[in-house]
């Protein structure tokens, strides 16, 4: 099951758990646009994808064998949003994903297995994984994925679509 809570910033490695001991509701991350169940039955999976228009997916798997791992979790690492939902399904192991809150400040979304988590299109998040250093994930997605990370830039990508459309939703 999953965890939310407020993270705490330190010298720590990002695949620490950054436990401030704050935690954060599921409301509060509703109130984001973002979208949390546990779903340990797969028939739930498909019948969300079904419902929301999510006609394909593929599958990620990171481990300390991932050629490249350390690169590609400093890119997962780096704050950004996209144009489009991140629709991930973890099937094995855990991962965090950060989200920014109302204040701009980072909650921590530790998930496992059978969790299901929906990032809105224009939030900023990151990915890392926990010091387990293994996860599996369905990515599911409607169309071609639109899953370029667009970096936070200093005004906030204020001028882009999805992100004053997030910004209008909230
Ligand atoms: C992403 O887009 O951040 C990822 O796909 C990370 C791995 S999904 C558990
Ligand atoms: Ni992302």
């Amino acid at each position: 099951m999953a965890r939310f809570y407020q993270y705490e910033e330190s010298e720590a490695p990002m695949t620490a758990a950054h436990d401030s001991g704050r935690a954060v509701t599921a409301a509060v991350l509703e109130a984001l646009g973002v979208f949390y169940q546990h779903m340990p039955n797969v028939d739930d999976v498909d019948k969300l994808a079904v419902e929301r228009g999510y006609a394909n997916r593929d599958h990620i798997k990171l481990d300390k064998s991932t050629p490249g791992l350390t690169d590609k979790l400093d890119v997962f690492f780096q704050e950004h949003l996209h144009d489009d939902e991140e629709i991930r399904y973890i099937t094995k192991g855990s991962g965090y994903f950060d989200v920014r809150g109302a204040h701009d400040e980072w909650i921590r979304c530790e998930v496992g297995p059978g969790d299901m988590l929906i990032l809105p299109q224009g939030i900023f998040h990151r990915f890392t994984l926990t010091q387990q250093m293994y996860v599996e994930a369905t990515r599911l997605f409607q169309d071609e994925p639109k899953w370029v990370a667009i970096a936070r830039s200093p005004d906030g990508n204020a001028d882009r679509a999805s992100r004053r459309e997030y910004l209008a939703s909230l």
